[in-house]
């Protein structure tokens, strides 16, 4: 029996479940593109993570919020033979493996990967030879394959953290930047570096859009000691690599430039969980709020969200719509 960290860092006695339901998640999703399947099959794994006990049969898990018939089945399947003629079958077939592949590229998506294989590419050498058919960010993702793969740790990313806000704070002293998703959760290790920026200047409006676009430049043309290199960059929203030295991979890097008023909003979208995001936002809807990334509308008698609440902190959005306080390390769900 394999056992693994779960997300709460307790020991997960279900991993081998977990790796065959996430193997089946990945399949749904970059195969058979249906996204209800694979977020069924993240959800019996996460559930199956958390799960203080080895379950020993298909009945025992199907008491689990969110285990139904099916996986049940495959969990007894594999308790009896070891496998799942299912992955079996995945894994002799040629274009899932082909589109599996070429999904792991940042930039390409389930769709561009099947139109590459249909066209002929299924390696990575394949692309690498056929560069012409990618955009830039497709090309960066090729480029550092194997470096984005790479998980961040936590002390690089403090180190990043502590350059960011030093560069920044030399540019103009009034941006505020939070990092934002697992790590912010105090994961010890992270897939990316999810940076948000706000600055008192920054408006919502179209007339100073422009200005956004400008003070977002200026921002990452100031990041030079951390080797950036450009996906892309637009009004609000900066993708790229940065690296620390030449020794350490090149590391995903997003900074996201938000007018104040919708910063708090934004930390707490992009603090996640994704299934702690879910969660809240259908607590606020029983409680007649409408919550995205930018705001936290009221939802009038005819359903239609009024003006946004004004925000100052994380702790506000909670407060409204009567929900108990969570630090984000304990949002890891
Ligand atoms: P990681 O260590 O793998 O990067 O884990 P993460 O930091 O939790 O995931 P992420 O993919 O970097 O996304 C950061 C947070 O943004 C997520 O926790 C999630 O709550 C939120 N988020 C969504 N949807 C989307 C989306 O479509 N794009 C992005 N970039 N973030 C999203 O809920
Ligand atoms: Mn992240
Ligand atoms: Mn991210």
């Amino acid at each position: 029996m394999s056992k693994r960290k779960n997300p709460s860092g307790a020991d997960n006695l279900n991993g081998d479940f977990c790796d065959f339901l996430m193997e089946l998640a990945d399949y749904e999703k970059n195969v058979s593109r249906n996204i209800h399947k694979y977020n069924a099959y993240r959800k019996a794994a996460s559930v199956l993570a958390a799960h203080g006990k080895r379950i020993e049969t298909g009945d025992e898990a199907k008491k689990l919020n969110g285990i139904g018939e099916k996986i049940a089945k495959k969990i007894d399947e594999f308790l009896q033979t070891g496998k799942l003629q299912k992955l079996e079958n995945i894994h002799q077939d040629e274009e899932a493996q082909a589109i599996n592949l070429l999904t792991r590229v940042s930039g390409i998506g389930p769709v561009k990967a099947a139109e590459l294989f249909r066209s002929g590419i299924k390696t990575i050498e394949d692309l690498r030879n056929n560069q012409n058919k990618l955009n830039h960010h497709q090309i960066i993702g090729l480029k550092y394959l194997e470096d984005f793969e790479k998980k961040i740790p936590r002390a690089e990313i403090q180190q990043i953290e502590k350059k960011l806000k030093d560069l920044i704070n030399n540019v103009d002293p009034e941006f505020t930047l939070t990092i934002c998703g697992s790590y912010r959760r105090g994961k010890s290790e992270s897939g990316d570096i999810d940076a948000l920026v706000t600055h008192p200047s920054v408006k919502t409006s179209e007339v100073k859009k422009k200005h956004g676009e400008q003070l977002l430049k200026n921002l990452v043309a100031a990041l030079d000691e951390l080797n950036m290199e450009t996906i892309s960059i637009g009004e609000t929203k900066f993708m790229g690599v940065c690296r620390l030295s030449s020794e350490l991979p090149a590391r995903r890097l997003d900074i996201r430039l938000l007018p104040p008023e919708q910063y708090q909003c934004a930390v707490l979208y992009f603090t996640g969980s994704d299934v702690f995001n879910k969660t809240m936002r259908a607590h606020a809807l029983q409680h007649r709020f409408t919550l995205n990334e930018y705001s936290l509308r009221p939802l009038g008698v005819t359903g239609v969200p009024g003006e946004p609440v004004p925000i100052s902190s994380e702790e506000e959005i909670f407060d409204y719509i009567d929900f108990p306080y969570k630090k984000p390390e304990e949002r890891n769900m």
